[in-house]
C-alpha cells in the first residue's frame, strides 16, 4: 500500500463523493496529463503557476489551461540543490527540482510558467528557472495603497498582452465575463464545502477537504465544480442526519500559514491521527484560494455602460472590459499573503476563520526557511493571544523525520486547550 492509500483510504466513513477525487489523484500522471497534451495537440496553450496572484480567469478566457504545478515533495530537492542553496524553502526546491530533473509531466506540458515577485526565494529562483523553461514573472508589490494598486493593474495588463501573444487570441469582455463566472462558481462551491466542515460533528475530515482543495489547482474547472457540488449535497445530508467522521465535540483545530502544496499531507495526518479534526486552513491551499470572488456584471450588463468606460466603483456592475479587469485586479490584490507589509488583514482573517469554524486553537504552520511567514508568525501569535485563542507555532519541511516530534507537540497543545 502506498503512503497516499495509508493516509487517505484508511479513514473511516469517508463520503462517497470523495470517490471522484480519489480517482483524480490515482490518475495524477494519467488522464489529466493526457487532457493537457490533447489540448496542446489542438493548438491550445498550458500555463503553469505557483501562486494565487496569477488570475486563472484571464488564462482560460484566452483558451488556455492553467495548472498549479506540484511543489510539495522532497524527492526533487536533490536536483534543485545542484543550483540552489540547501537552506531554501522546500516549496521552491521542490518545483525547481521537478524541472531540473524533468520528472513532472505537468511541468513538461506547460508552454509558459507564470512566476511572481512574492518572496525573494521564488523571485530569484525564477531567474534560474528561466534558463531551462519559458518563464514570465508578474511583479507583485509588497504594500497596498493607491500607487501599488495602479502598478498591479498595469501588471495585469502586461500579463494579458503576454498571454495574448502566446495564445494568438484577443481578450474580450464576453469571454472574460464567462470565465469570471466559471471560476467564481468554483470558488463558491469550495466556500460551501469548507463551511460544512464547521458543523459538529464534522461531516468530512480535514485530510479529505485538503485533497479537494489541492486538486482544485489542476483539475478541469467545470468537472471539478460539479464534483464538489455533488460532495456538498452529500455532506449537507450528513449534517441533517447528524453523521460525522469524528465524534461530536472532538477538539477541533485549524491551521494557518504557508500553502500545503500537493502532496504535502503531513500536518493534517499528524493532527487527525491524534483524533482531532482540522476544520479550516488559512492558507493558499485553503481559504485564501476561494474566499474572494470577482465582482460579476449584473444583467443586463454592457447596455448599462458607456463603451470604453475604464473602471467602475465598488458596488457597481463591471460592465465593460476595463471595469471587469479592475474587478479581477481588485480580487487578486486582496489576497493577504505574508509577502505584504503591513499585513494586519491576514490577522483579521485568521481570527475570523477561527471563530466561524469553532476551532479551539490554531496551528500556525510555516515551511522551513520561509522568511515572510516565519517572521509574521510572531504577529499571528500576538494577535491570537490578544483574542484569547490558543496558538502553536510550528515550522517543518517535507521530510517525515519530524513526524513523531510533531505528534508530541500537537498532542501537548491539545492537552492544554
Ligand atoms: S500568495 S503564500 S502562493 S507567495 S512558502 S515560496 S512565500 S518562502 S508560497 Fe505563496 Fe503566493 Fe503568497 Fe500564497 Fe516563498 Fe514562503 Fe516558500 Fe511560499
Amino acid at each position: 500500500m502506498c503512503i497516499r492509500d495509508s493516509i487517505y483510504l484508511e479513514q473511516p466513513n469517508r463520503p462517497e463523493g470523495m470517490g471522484y477525487f480519489d480517482f483524480v489523484i490515482s490518475e495524477i500522471h494519467g488522464l489529466r496529463v493526457k487532457e493537457l497534451l490533447d489540448h496542446k495537440a489542438k493548438g491550445g496553450k498550458v500555463f503553469g503557476t505557483f501562486c494565487l496572484y496569477v488570475p486563472d480567469e484571464v488564462i482560460t478566457a484566452l483558451g488556455g489551461i492553467s495548472v498549479g504545478l506540484c511543489a510539495g515533495t522532497d524527492f526533487s530537492e536533490a536536483d534543485a540543490e545542484l543550483d540552489l542553496p540547501r537552506n531554501l524553502c522546500p516549496l521552491i526546491k521542490s518545483f525547481y527540482g521537478f524541472k531540473k530533473g524533468r520528472i513532472c509531466p505537468y511541468f513538461e506540458a506547460t508552454d509558459l510558467v507564470v512566476g511572481e515577485t512574492t518572496c525573494d526565494g521564488k523571485t530569484k529562483a525564477y531567474e534560474h528557472l528561466g534558463a531551462m523553461h519559458p518563464v514570465y514573472v508578474m511583479e507583485v508589490p509588497h504594500r497596498k495603497n493607491d500607487d501599488t494598486r495602479k502598478l498591479w493593474r498595469a501588471e495585469l495588463y502586461k500579463f494579458i498582452a503576454e498571454a495574448e501573444r502566446l495564445t494568438g487570441k484577443k481578450l474580450t469582455y464576453e469571454k472574460l465575463r464567462e470565465n469570471v463566472r466559471l471560476h467564481n462558481a468554483k470558488r463558491r462551491a469550495l466556500q460551501r464545502l469548507n463551511a460544512l466542515r464547521w458543523k459538529n460533528p464534522v461531516p468530512i475530515s480535514g485530510k479529505d477537504a485538503l485533497l479537494v482543495n489541492q486538486i482544485a489547482f489542476y483539475d478541469d474547472p467545470v468537472r471539478f465544480t460539479a464534483s464538489v457540488e455533488k460532495l456538498v449535497a452529500e455532506l449537507e445530508q450528513r449534517v441533517r442526519d447528524g453523521v460525522g467522521v469524528f465524534p461530536k465535540d472532538a477538539p477541533r483545530l485549524m491551521t494557518s500559514g504557508t500553502p500545503f502544496a500537493i502532496p504535502n499531507w503531513k500536518l493534517h495526518h499528524v493532527i487527525e491521527t491524534g483524533g482531532w479534526p482540522v476544520v479550516a486552513e488559512e492558507s493558499c491551499v485553503g481559504s485564501r484560494y476561494f474566499s474572494g470572488t470577482v465582482d460579476e456584471p449584473s444583467e443586463p450588463s454592457v447596455a448599462s455602460y458607456a463603451p470604453g468606460k475604464p473602471s467602475y466603483a465598488p458596488g457597481e456592475s463591471p460592465g465593460d472590459l476595463g471595469g471587469l479587469l479592475d474587478a479581477v485586479a481588485r480580487r487578486f490584490f486582496d489576497i493577504h499573503c505574508a509577502c505584504f507589509t503591513p499585513n494586519a488583514e491576514r490577522m483579521d482573517d485568521i481570527v475570523d476563520l477561527c471563530r466561524k469554524s469553532g476551532a479551539k486553537g490554531v496551528v500556525n504552520y510555516t515551511l522551513s526557511f520561509c522568511t515572510p511567514y516565519l517572521v509574521e508568525a510572531r504577529h499571528v501569535e500576538n494577535r491570537l493571544k490578544k483574542e484569547g485563542i490558543p496558538v502553536l507555532n510550528l515550522d517543518s519541511d517535507y521530510g517525515m523525520g519530524d513526524f513523531g516530534q510533531l505528534q508530541t507537540r500537537i498532542g501537548a497543545f491539545v492537552e492544554s486547550l
